[in-house]
């Protein structure tokens, strides 16, 4: 059994006493009441779940096993000579609660290099697909397809027991993992380069390989992507992606279809696909207006009529946050230091300064602040990956190794098929006339 994998079931393992032992004396502890307003409005702070590898602060923001961003780019491993996290070691310590040393880093990467085995029939089953499929759609077909090489759905078909479900979900995770950057490359390539296929580069880290596979030269993009593939992964576990894939998972769908299933939620324009969106609406808006150097009140009058049409401004807003987004920000960083004179990374901030405002002058926008989605196309044209329809597959990328780390931890922990209770409109008029 390999290191990570041991230390994996050895942490568990005493969590799930733990977990036991919790239940048996607090069971019955009341955790706050609904309201009316929870059961209508998308169950906002309704706490509903255990998700171990990370938690959200509405003001804060995101930390992973406690460390926030900042943190994380202090103390997580970088390549030799580089500056930004890897990736992997983000796996590491949402899987095991540890900041990894460089040693395991390095391990980890091999360990994918190696356990990168795509079957031909997913590459024939992406060929046969029209190229103008939009890249998630593909990525869902794409993953899927690889899920006959699920070893949970293997040994549960062989009789498993319910004690060692954890141990094919791990090898699932891994494995699903190891795939996904050549998979989405190869999405990317055959959309977008007439399939012109670049072959993976086993010197690089998992991060770096993929920007090497999407024929994107250059260790500044490595470096981005290092930085964008840590920052995406894992949210907590009540947004979109990661509870759809926790849901699918609690019905024992193995490691492959709770994945896929995750990302047809990631695919939506209020959750992951807001980054296609506002790169779409900002060249938009330089074309109505008709220069890349737009004042704040061209912008102004662009937010407001995008309003009155009945849209959301994309990259505004988030259903927890209270602040700006720390994902923002992290990229504003890089930004900063790297791209500051490109024209759309400053529009990007132009908009920063004049959106929020206008939403909270609506009166009804919880947080007018920016999200992760409103950063990141600026910088992926600023490498010259234009083609906006793939900025998803990337956010998708980085989210598996949030809730597949998480999807080994429900297995483990053994958390059940969920359930909640849904009621009717009619049974809600009862109910209030019975008070
Ligand atoms: N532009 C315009 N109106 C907005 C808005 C925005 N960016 N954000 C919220 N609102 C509106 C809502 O549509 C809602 O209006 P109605 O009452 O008329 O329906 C009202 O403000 C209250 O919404 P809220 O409680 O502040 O926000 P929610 O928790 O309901 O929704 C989110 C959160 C992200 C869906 C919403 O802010 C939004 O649509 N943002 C734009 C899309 C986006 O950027 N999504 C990416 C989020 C990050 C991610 O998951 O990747």
């Amino acid at each position: 059994m390999d290191l990570l994998k041991k230390k994996f079931h050895e942490k568990s393992s005493a969590l799930k006493a733990e977990m036991r032992a919790l239940l048996k004396e607090h069971g019955g502890t009341d955790m706050g009441s609904v309201t009316l307003k929870n059961v209508f409005g998308g169950m906002r702070g309704v706490k509903s779940m255990v998700y171990e590898t990370s938690a959200l602060d509405p003001v804060e923001g995101i930390r992973f096993r406690g460390y926030s961003i900042p943190q994380l780019k202090e103390l997580l491993p970088s390549r030799p000579g580089k500056k930004e996290p890897l990736p992997e070691g983000l796996f590491w310590l949402m899987l095991v609660g540890e900041i990894p040393t460089q040693e395991e880093v390095d391990w980890l990467s091999d360990e994918w290099e190696k356990r990168r085995i795509i079957p031909d029939h997913t590459f024939k089953v992406l060929d046969t697909l029209a190229p103008d499929t939009h890249p998630m759609t593909q990525l869902v077909i794409g993953i899927t397809s690889l899920q006959s090489r699920s070893e949970f759905s293997k040994r549960y078909a062989e009789g498993m027991s319910k004690n060692d479900y954890w141990d094919p979900t791990y090898e699932d995770a891994m494995n699903l993992i190891a795939c996904l950057p050549r998979l989405a490359s190869y999405i990317y390539r055959r959309s977008f380069h007439d399939g012109n296929h670049i072959e993976p580069d086993d010197s690089l880290d998992w991060a770096g390989n993929f920007a090497h596979m999407l024929g994107v030269e250059g260790d500044l993009f490595k470096e981005l992507m290092r930085l964008y593939l840590t920052i995406h992964a894992d949210h907590e576990g009540g947004n979109a992606s990661a509870h759809t894939a926790h849901l699918v998972g609690s019905t024992l769908s193995d490691a492959y279809l709770s994945f896929a299933g995750g990302m047809c939620s990631l695919a939506g324009p209020l959750h992951g696909l807001a980054n296609q969106e506002v790169i779409k609406w900002v060249f938009e808006m330089i074309e109505q207006i008709g220069t890349r150097n737009p004042t704040k009140e061209q912008i102004a009058e662009y937010v407001q009529q995008t309003l009155d049409q009945g849209k959301v401004i994309p990259g505004y807003g988030h259903a927890v946050l209270r602040q700006p987004d720390p994902r923002f920000t992290a990229q504003r960083v890089f930004a900063e230091e790297h791209l500051s004179d490109s024209d759309l990374v400053q529009i990007v901030w132009k908009i920063f300064e004049v959106v929020p405002p206008i939403l909270e002058s609506l009166g009804k926008v919880k947080n007018p602040w920016p999200n992760v989605d409103a950063h990141s196309g600026a910088l992926l044209v600023h490498f010259g990956m234009k083609e906006y329809s793939f900025y998803t597959v990337l956010f998708a990328v980085s989210r598996a190794l949030g809730v597949l780390a998480a999807l080994c931890w429900a297995r483990a922990l053994g958390t059940p098929l969920e359930r909640p209770k849904s009621v009717t409109t009619a049974w809600v008029k009862e109910y209030l006339k019975s008070l």
